[in-house]
């Protein structure tokens, strides 16, 4: 199969949800030499954002759009050792979780994913985190930076609680950023809010992570 057929592929059994045919082919794809990034972006990818137009559209529902995640969830898991580099050695901490009311984790997991691939330790606090458990994890772990996802209009509120209670707080006030990021949120948002920093992609939250722990 030809570069752009393999990717178009890969892109349309998402959308079906074939979720182990999804991975054969992204195994295929590695295999043939095509770049990880161009496979999760041309790819993958593709495939979700085609479903999301369709989910907004009431062409598919709840089911086939879970189905997709999971093909996607799928896909990237055969990729993620080739997205991270192996053996760096930890260049700080980040707490990472979808904000309270939010169960959307794939954005999130690729953001963590660069992360780990920057020589970040990253501590995933999961979907549905709320607060004071973002707090709470950031203390426990001495964490560099708080990083929230949130996909829905209704959640992103969220993060504007994370940040007071980070500002609030003695311990932490000063000295861990808050990141923020996801589909609806941003540079915008982020300002309103005080947060330290929002970027609208994985790999530039992992750059932007880096350069945080850097400092
Ligand atoms: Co939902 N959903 N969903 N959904 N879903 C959206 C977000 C929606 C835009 C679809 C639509 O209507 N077009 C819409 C939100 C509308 C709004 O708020 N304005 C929506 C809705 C309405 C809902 C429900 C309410 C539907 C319902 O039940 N009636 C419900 C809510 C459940 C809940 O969370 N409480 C719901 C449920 C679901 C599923 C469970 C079925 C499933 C999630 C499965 C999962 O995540 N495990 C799902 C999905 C898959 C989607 C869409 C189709 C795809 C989201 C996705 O994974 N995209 C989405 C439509 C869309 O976005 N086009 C939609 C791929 C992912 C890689 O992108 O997460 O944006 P994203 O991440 C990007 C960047 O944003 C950035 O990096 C990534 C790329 O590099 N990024 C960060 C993300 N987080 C970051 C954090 C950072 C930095 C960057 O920190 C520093």
């Amino acid at each position: 199969m030809e570069q752009q057929e393999l990717l178009q592929e890969i892109s349309t059994l998402l959308q079906k949800g074939r979720s182990p045919k999804v991975k054969e082919l992204v195994q295929q794809a590695v295999d043939a030499g095509i770049s990880p990034k161009v496979i999760l972006e041309e790819g993958l990818l593709a495939g979700m954002g085609i479903i999301g137009e369709k989910f907004k559209n009431n062409e598919v529902f709840v089911p086939e759009v879970l189905v997709a995640a999971r093909a996607m969830n799928g896909g990237v898991e055969v990729l993620k050792s080739r997205l991270v580099e192996a053996g760096v050695e930890t260049k700080g901490v980040v707490v990472i979780g979808t904000v309270k009311g939010d169960l959307h984790d794939i954005g999130k997991n690729l953001v963590k994913l660069m992360m780990e691939g920057k020589g970040l330790e990253v501590v995933d606090l999961g979907v549905d985190v709320s607060p004071e458990a973002f707090v709470a994890a950031a203390k426990e772990h001495h964490a560099n930076i708080i990083s929230c996802s949130a996909l829905l209009t209704t959640t992103m509120g969220e993060m504007k609680n994370v940040v007071d209670l980070v500002k609030a707080d003695p311990e932490l006030a000063g000295k861990v950023k808050v990141m923020v990021g996801g589909a609806p949120v941003t540079e915008a948002f982020c300002q309103k809010i005080g947060a330290d920093c929002y970027t609208s992609d994985a790999a530039s939250a992992a750059d932007a992570a880096l350069r945080f722990c850097m400092e």
